[in-house]
Parts: structure tokens; C-alpha cells; sequence
């Protein structure tokens, strides 16, 4: 696909502007799948609907194939929104450039000084923030600490970060948004809390430091649309509906949500012309995303994996599994937090459930159990300690932390190895060497790992025994068994 094929496109998969006209306001870090289904899409419509300077300037922190292929197609892909129902392709115009930050930092560093970006977003994963899953203290490895304190070029997301707002203050540039668009606790205060301590480590001059905090802010938002890795499948649905060949193709259900904090120093798109929330407080749709949503999803990949299902849809339907995860929703998640007015957690968890049920969405379970360190905290440990902060007992939500303790040993119910895609796997592989391999001391293993189980947790007798007695039954029984005598 490329400009001038865009016109043999079928008419109702044209981008919604005309590419390459819209000049960039928006820096994006971080080119997966989810943003090009999810950002782009909403930005896209809103430079349609109302205008405006929004191009985004899309970076790939590393994959130089995904820059190669989107320069080739002239910054274009395809979005393929699936469900039983039927499926359909845009092509999506939003794209102003394209840049691979590992080959070329400089201009990632330029680019965040210049006046006519106001706003950047962030889809880079949890464990690129280099923060402490369990409080947010940034633990920056060699590179970030390279990053930050030598005048290389820098190659990490903490280090282009710090970079590019010194190279910003310096140059007078005006006032700027970060957002943080990944599935993190109060993801804005996180961003906030990386830049301060990333300035720190730095150890930036304090005038560039004043700088930052008079003219950045961090809008929090909650980011929602399942979107799963591209396979070979996703190309030729997006071929066969566009007649061209998109290697840069991504698919995702028809769902899609974004509420977004409205603090945007210098503008922002019209983004509540495409759908999106435009909020003061962001926080009560984002606890109920990430508890109730990627709550149920990493139980169900976990679950799922261990019980040898490929994907989450094939995993839901384990017998029993969806009993069990409605119980987790009504007893421990909707009793943990208050949602925003007018939302019911119990209602909301159903429509998740029929989203993870969308049986053309192939989402493997092994992906949405990567990385799982960095994303317990948030789905399933938040609601324990809220729970236990009034004399409950989370017993569902302890089952999907056995149920990672279980998974993160390596192998499936059938004795199949499962890999272990984690940031912390040394750390996690170590602390199980030590352990002597029965469920409690498993549990008391894992458990020590304070970079992901905050104090109050690790300590908590009634968690820890919650936790042993589903691992025992989990390691003695299997899965489906374990499910079925849940009650
Ligand atoms: C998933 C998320 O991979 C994962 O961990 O839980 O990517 C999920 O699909 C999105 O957050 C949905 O909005």
C-alpha cells in the first residue's frame, strides 16, 4: 500500500484525511499494534471532524522493520475491526512521519523541542517506565543509567524523555503534555513520578528542572481496545479487503474506549469529537479498567495457559472458568474501589466477558501473560490490599496470584513448558531455586519479590494462606479441577 494506491482502495476504507497534509503536533513513543487501533484511530477522526495541526510523528523505540515497512507504505495501515459479525478495513491517514529512535536519538531529542509538538503519548509498556511495579521507585537498568548520566545519545524511553524536555526548556519551546496511554496505576502520576526522578538521577540543572514543572503536565487516562499481536491472518483479511497488500496491518474487536484527563497546556485534537472522555479525574475509569478488565484477563491467560489453551476465547471456555470469574468481579473487585457515577463493576464485567468471548479474535494467552510482574500490582494486588484494608477475604483475587506463581514455575497442567516473558524472570527464577518447591514455600518465595508485592501484602498472613491453598490445590489437581470444586 502506498499514496498513490489509495485511490483503488474500496471507498469505505480511505483514511478519513488526506495523508501526509496534516502537519505533526503529536509525538507518539512506542508503534505496537494498540496504538495504531487505538490512538491513531481517535486521532485521526478528530483532525476529520474538527481540524487541526495533530499529525503524529510515530517513533519506534526499536523495531527498525516496523519503520522500514511504514516508510515504504508511506506511512500508511489498515485497521480491521472484527467480530462475528462481520469485519471491516480503514486505512488510517493520521501518520505525519515515522522515526526508528535507536537509529537516529538526535532527532527524537529535536523533535521534543520543537514548538509545533505540543503533545506526546506513550504506548511502551510497563516495564519501559524502569519503575518499581510495587511503588513506582525508578530502578533504572545500565542503559537508562547511561541514559541519563553521560551525554551519549540516548536510546531508552526515560533517557529520550529527560533529553528531549532539557533540549525543549533550553530552547524556549512552550508548554507540552505527556501522556501516558499503558496500563499502569494512575498512569499520569506514574509519567510525572519517572520524569522528577529520571531529572533527579540526571541530576539536571535546576532551572531546566523549574522549567519541567511550570510547563509539562501529565493528564492520567484510561486506554481500552483489545488489539492483539499481527499474525500472518491479520495481513491477508486486511489484503483481502483492500485488494493491496498491508504489511503494517493490525486487528482489533469493535470496541474502543479513552478518557483522558483534560490538562493539556498548548491544545490538544478534538479527540471528544471521536469518542473519547474528556475528564477532570481519570482515576475511577482507570482502576475500573485495570481491575476489572485486565483483572479477568491475566486470570484468564494464566488460568487458560496452564489449562493448555491457546488463546483467551478458547480459555473462557474452560468449564467453570466463567463462574469463577464472575465471582471475582462481584466479591472482591467491586467492593474494592468506587467506580465513576452511574457505572455498575458487575454490568461492566459482563460486557468484558463477551469481549474476551469474540470468538474471531485470536489473543493468545501466553502474550497477555507476559510481563506479568509488571502488571500484577495494578489487576489483582491493588484490589487484595483494598480488600484487606476492610477485614475481607480476596479469595478470587488470590487465586490469580497463585495462578501466576504456578505459571511463572513453567510448566503447563500436561507437564508442557510455558515460557516465562518477564523482566524480572532472573529474579523470579532465582527466588524459586531457593525455594524448597512446595506450595508454601513457593509462596513464600515469590511473595519476598518487593519490587512487585507491596509490604502490607507480603506480610499478610490471611493473603499468604489464601494464596498456599490455591497453589496446593492448583499443583495437586490442575486447573479444571481446582475450577470445578471452587465454590
Ligand atoms: C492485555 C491488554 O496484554 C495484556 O496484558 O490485558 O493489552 C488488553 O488487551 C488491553 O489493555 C485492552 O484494552
Amino acid at each position: 500500500m502506498r499514496l498513490d494506491t489509495l485511490r483503488h482502495l474500496p471507498a469505505e476504507s480511505r483514511p478519513l484525511v488526506r495523508p501526509g497534509e496534516v502537519s505533526a503536533g503529536i509525538v507518539h513513543l512506542g508503534l505496537g499494534a494498540f496504538h495504531r487501533a487505538h490512538q491513531a484511530v481517535y486521532t485521526e477522526a478528530a483532525i476529520a471532524a474538527a481540524g487541526g495541526d495533530w499529525g503524529i510523528v510515530a517513533v519506534a523505540p526499536r523495531s527498525l522493520d516496523t519503520v522500514r515497512r511504514l516508510t515504504e507504505q508511506d506511512n500508511l495501515f489498515s485497521v480491521t475491526t472484527m467480530s462475528a459479525a462481520g469485519t471491516g478495513t480503514n486505512v488510517i491517514g493520521a501518520f505525519a512521519g515515522v522515526r526508528h529512535a535507536a537509529g537516529d536519538p538526535a532527532a527524537i531529542v529535536a523533535l521534543l523541542a520543537d514548538p509545533a509538538i505540543r503533545v506526546v503519548t506513550l504506548t511502551v509498556t510497563e516495564k519501559a517506565y524502569q519503575l518499581d511495579p510495587a511503588t513506582g521507585v525508578l530502578r533504572p537498568d545500565p542503559a537508562v543509567a547511561a541514559d541519563l548520566t553521560s551525554d551519549r545519545p540516548p536510546v531508552t524511553v526515560p533517557g529520550l524523555l529527560v533529553r528531549g524536555l532539557l533540549a525543549r526548556a533550553r530552547a524556549h519551546a512552550g508548554p507540552i503534555a505527556l501522556v501516558s496511554c499503558d496500563n499502569l496505576p494512575s498512569n499520569g502520576r506514574r509519567l510525572a513520578g519517572l520524569v522528577t526522578q529520571a531529572l533527579e538521577y540526571a541530576d539536571a540543572p535546576a532551572k531546566a528542572v523549574d522549567w519541567v514543572y511550570a510547563n509539562v503536565t501529565f493528564p492520567g487516562t484510561m486506554v481500552d481496545r483489545i488489539v492483539p499481536a499481527s499474525t500472518p491472518d491479520t495481513l491477508a483479511t486486511a489484503e483481502r479487503a483492500l485488494g493491496v497488500a498491508d504489511l503494517m496491518a493490525v486487528a482489533g474487536e469493535p470496541y474502543r474506549q479513552w478518557v483522558i484527563e483534560d490538562r493539556f497546556p498548548a491544545g490538544r485534537p478534538a479527540w471528544e469529537r471521536a469518542g473519547a472522555v474528556l475528564t477532570d479525574d481519570a482515576g475511577g475509569w482507570e482502576r475500573l479498567k485495570l481491575r476489572t478488565l485486565n483483572g479477568l484477563h491475566s486470570a484468564t491467560a494464566y488460568l487458560g495457559a496452564l489449562a493448555g489453551r491457546e488463546t483467551i476465547a478458547d480459555a473462557l471456555r474452560i468449564p467453570h472458568l466463567t463462574r469463577v470469574l464472575r465471582r471475582l468481579v462481584a466479591e472482591d473487585v467491586a467492593n474494592s474501589f468506587m467506580p465513576p457515577d452511574g457505572v455498575s463493576v458487575v454490568e461492566y464485567g459482563e460486557t468484558v466477558l463477551e469481549r474476551f468471548a469474540n470468538p474471531v479474535i485470536c489473543h493468545r494467552t501466553v502474550q497477555v501473560a507476559m510481563d506479568g510482574s509488571q502488571k500484577l500490582p495494578q489487576r489483582v494486588l491493588h484490589t487484595i490490599l483494598d480488600r484487606r484494608a476492610v477485614g475481607a477475604s480476596p479469595r478470587w483475587a488470590a487465586l490469580v496470584v497463585a495462578a501466576w506463581m504456578r505459571f511463572a514455575q513453567g510448566r503447563a497442567d500436561d507437564g508442557s513448558a510455558l515460557p516465562l516473558d518477564d523482566p524480572l524472570a532472573p529474579m523470579i527464577g532465582a527466588a524459586l531455586a531457593d525455594s524448597d518447591g512446595t506450595p508454601a514455600g513457593v509462596v513464600t518465595a515469590l511473595l519476598g519479590l518487593t519490587e512487585v508485592f507491596p509490604s502490607g501484602l507480603a506480610d499478610d498472613d490471611v493473603v499468604r494462606e489464601l494464596i498456599v491453598d490455591w497453589l496446593t490445590a492448583l499443583d495437586r489437581h490442575g486447573v479444571e479441577a481446582t475450577l470445578a470444586g471452587a465454590t
